[in-house]
């Protein structure tokens, strides 16, 4: 009998891609989404995509009463993704409360079930955001984290906490926190992708939608960076990629390979790059120009940071593959293709 796995969040960008690499592998999904930050659509893509179309429910995590109706219907649980989770890191400095009750509660509620249900494994989206700026980079698993820029950032921080203070109460339950670098692209369908709802903020769904005609011009961020080209300097992963290290991740747990029973995963590249870099990518890889101007660095910004994956490459033999020229030709053909309909 194929495993069950519950995949909070997985209608979303990330949480999307995840689904179809678990079902192609085997998995049983089951989604819960609030459908917030996301359309029910992608059930039926992913379901073209994989011939499958997971199972769904559509409820608030911060619902306690529902979190435990659901683990009550669902008996089959061998382990949980947490992906469902405000993410903006503006609106988060203006409704830090929002950020809070969202992020930490589900997580709590979630975890509170699988106590209680005897449901003994967790992933959960952690972000590299939880290392700030660092003194050294690349950053390992082992850089300190720093004080967090934002609320957003700060529920990342604390929800790990929670899951390592939890784990080392119930050690029957075990966990693995991935720590994501900047995830971008599409599938190579592009049937799923990301859906920004309004003027995107981070840099990819920017750009594509300037190419598209959607937007006058992209806005570099600072050229005054202490980097080699003066813009800022960032990991930036294919989300399929990041996607599948979540499919290693399960199995590792579900196979009872891991070390100890709280862990944590860097997953980048371990290439840095600069945004006018990504620029020129974007250029050589779509034959498109991307207008673009240089503007005063964006407030809360930091100067650079990448990942040192050997841990994640060494114990989960798991590696990002694709080229950064390929990562951002799928952007543009998620663009292209969201664009035409
Ligand atoms: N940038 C621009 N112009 C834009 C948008 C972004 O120049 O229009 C630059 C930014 O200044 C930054 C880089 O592009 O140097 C990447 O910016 P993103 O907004 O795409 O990504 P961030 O690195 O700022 O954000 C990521 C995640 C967030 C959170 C954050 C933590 O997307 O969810 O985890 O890291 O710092």
């Amino acid at each position: 009998m194929s495993k069950q796995i519950l995949v909070t969040g997985g209608t979303g960008f990330i949480g999307s891609h995840t689904v179809v690499e678990l079902q192609n592998n085997g998995y049983e999904v089951v989604i819960v989404d609030n459908l917030s930050n996301s359309k029910i659509e992608v059930l039926e893509q992913i379901e073209a995509i994989t011939g499958v179309r997971p199972k769904f429910e559509e409820f608030d995590l911060t619902d306690k009463q529902k979190v435990n109706d659901f683990f009550q219907k669902y008996t089959d649980l061998e382990a949980i993704i947490h992906f469902a989770a405000s993410k903006a890191v503006g609106e988060s400095v203006d409704k830090p409360l929002m950020y809070y009750n969202n992020n930490l509660n589900s997580l709590m509620n979630i975890m509170a079930c699988m106590i209680d249900y005897k449901v003994p494994n967790l992933v959960f989206s952690s972000s590299c955001t939880v290392y700030g700026q660092p003194d050294k980079l690349p950053v390992t698993e082992q850089t300190p984290r720093k004080e967090a820029e934002s609320p957003y950032g700060n529920t990342k921080s604390i929800c790990e906490d929670i899951i390592r203070d939890t784990l080392k109460a119930y050690p029957e339950l075990k966990g693995i926190a991935l720590r994501y670098f900047n995830p971008i692209g599409a599938h190579e369908t592009a049937k799923i992708g990301e859906l920004p709802l309004g003027v995107p903020n981070n840099l990819i769904p920017f750009l594509t939608q300037t190419v598209a005609g959607i937007r006058p011009e992209l806005s570099v961020f600072g050229d005054d960076y202490n980097t080699p080209d003066g813009s800022a300097i960032r990991d930036y992963i294919h989300v399929v990629d990041l996607a599948k290290a979540h499919v290693v991740a399960i199995e590792r747990l579900l196979n009872d390979k891991n070390k100890a029973n709280c862990e944590y995963f860097n997953v980048g590249t371990g290439n840095g790059v600069s945004v006018l870099e990504i620029i020129e990518s974007f250029e050589r890889a779509t034959g498109e120009k991307v207008p673009h101007k240089i503007v005063a660095r964006r407030a809360g910004d930091i100067e650079q940071i990448y990942a040192d994956t050997t841990y994640a490459n060494e114990e989960l033999g798991w590696k990002a593959q694709s080229s950064l020229d390929e990562t951002l030709l799928s952007a543009w053909k998620w663009q292209k293709n969201i664009s035409e309909s």
